[in-house]
């Protein structure tokens, strides 16, 4: 009998204590304060139907950038549609596009850059979009619409855009950053990352040579291979979608990233930041588009609107973090914070330094050329 008020009185002062720890805890072994933050977390822009569509037996097949779409987006759309999602990712412009170009394989909605479309469609490899068909074109802020490289606006319907510059760690680089010099700092030496894009890392390189970064002079382009080679010893890897957990666990200083994957970053740690240097840089578009050989048209169409409708346009954003041309998802997601950031709302001052890259014809020879040394090299 003792021992059974022994154990009583045992289990009622556990029941305090553990009343006690919840009211401190909030309940799930978090401090209160914690629980309160994440409670604080957004609401889903969009949620999967209560009675999802059956599925209908027809798919289309989605080629984008690794990491670009929030995969719940898609479980909705096939859950909405009764369409099968096959989703595959490319790393760079030029591997998407060597994919298509071959021939051999056949998408029906791919996600090219600004180059990439002007290309894809002087070589007929994109046809145009029936707007009747993407009635959700009307939340696309027409600022982002005939842009240089579809300047009548048929071929593409825009998904992200942002810029190229440096991620930091404010706490090894204690000075901000507001030159591409940076990346021959031998202080950092094998301290940055280098993106693992021809394109991209050679117009960097121009425009740290003093030139501009469309150049096709062949002692441009010999100055900027030059200066990669120059540099290569300070470059800890040339990654691409990795740099995001390499910089957020602290691998390296600084890295040359495209201003997205910063908000991403940025949003997971406290001691990165982001600069789009002084000499200037590039500004990028990227779009989705119907490839010419596409086999599901129409289920292409209702992706791409689906894509643009507001709420997904949102919920795609929250978890992307590139910034996104449509204005009803910028609404819902909350306009105020939105433009609050310079990374991805850049003011006037640093897009006037920016330039769209433009397809070079047979120069972009010249570009694969260079790039093909400074990678197989390393
Ligand atoms: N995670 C992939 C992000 C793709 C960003 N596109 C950049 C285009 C540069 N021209």
């Amino acid at each position: 009998m003792k021992t059974i008020l022994k154990k009583k009185g045992f289990l009622v002062t556990l029941v305090i204590v553990l009343a006690l720890f919840c009211l401190a805890f909030g309940g799930n072994g978090e401090p209160a304060d914690e629980a309160e933050e994440e409670e604080e977390e957004r609401a889903p822009f969009a949620v999967m139907p209560v009675n999802p569509a059956p599925m209908t037996g027809e798919t289309i097949s989605v080629y984008n950038w690794g990491d670009y779409i929030d995969s719940e987006v898609i479980d909705i759309f096939e859950a909405e549609t009764g369409i099968r999602v096959i989703y595959e990712t490319f790393e760079t412009n030029e591997d998407m596009y060597a994919k298509i170009a071959k021939g051999g394989s056949s998408y029906d909605v791919i996600v090219p850059s600004d180059y990439m479309i002007e290309r894809m469609i002087q070589e007929e490899l994109l046809q145009p979009v029936n707007w009747n068909n993407v009635p959700n074109v009307k939340n696309i802020d027409p600022r982002f619409t005939h842009e240089s490289y579809d300047p009548e606006f048929k071929y593409s319907v825009p998904y992200t855009w942002g810029t190229m510059g440096l991620l930091y760690n404010t706490e090894t680089v204690l000075e901000a950053p507001d030159s591409w010099d940076i990346l021959l700092d031998e202080e950092y030496k094998m301290d940055m990352f280098m993106l693992n894009a021809p394109r991209d890392t050679t117009a960097i390189a121009l425009v740290m040579s003093g030139h501009d970064l469309n150049s096709i002079n062949h002692d441009d382009l010999a100055d900027a291979k030059n200066l990669l080679i120059r540099q290569k010893p300070l470059v800890l890897a040339y990654v691409v979608d990795e740099v995001k957990d390499k910089m957020i666990a602290g691998e390296a200083s600084v890295a040359l990233v495209w201003s997205g994957d910063a908000t991403f970053c940025m949003s997971e740690s406290d001691t990165l930041n982001y600069v789009v240097p002084k000499e200037g840089s590039n500004i990028f578009y990227d779009s989705m588009c119907i490839p010419h050989n596409a086999r599901n048209v129409s289920g292409a169409e209702k992706f791409i609107d689906f894509m643009c409708r507001a709420d997904i346009a949102a919920m795609n954003y929250e978890y992307v973090g590139y910034a996104i041309p449509n204005t009803a998802a910028i609404e819902l997601w909350g306009a105020e914070e939105y433009n609050a950031s310079p990374v991805n709302n850049p003011p006037q001052e640093t897009l006037n330094k920016c330039q769209v890259f433009k397809y070079l014809g047979e120069n972009t020879k010249l570009y694969d050329t260079i790039w093909t040394e400074i990678i197989s090299e390393f």
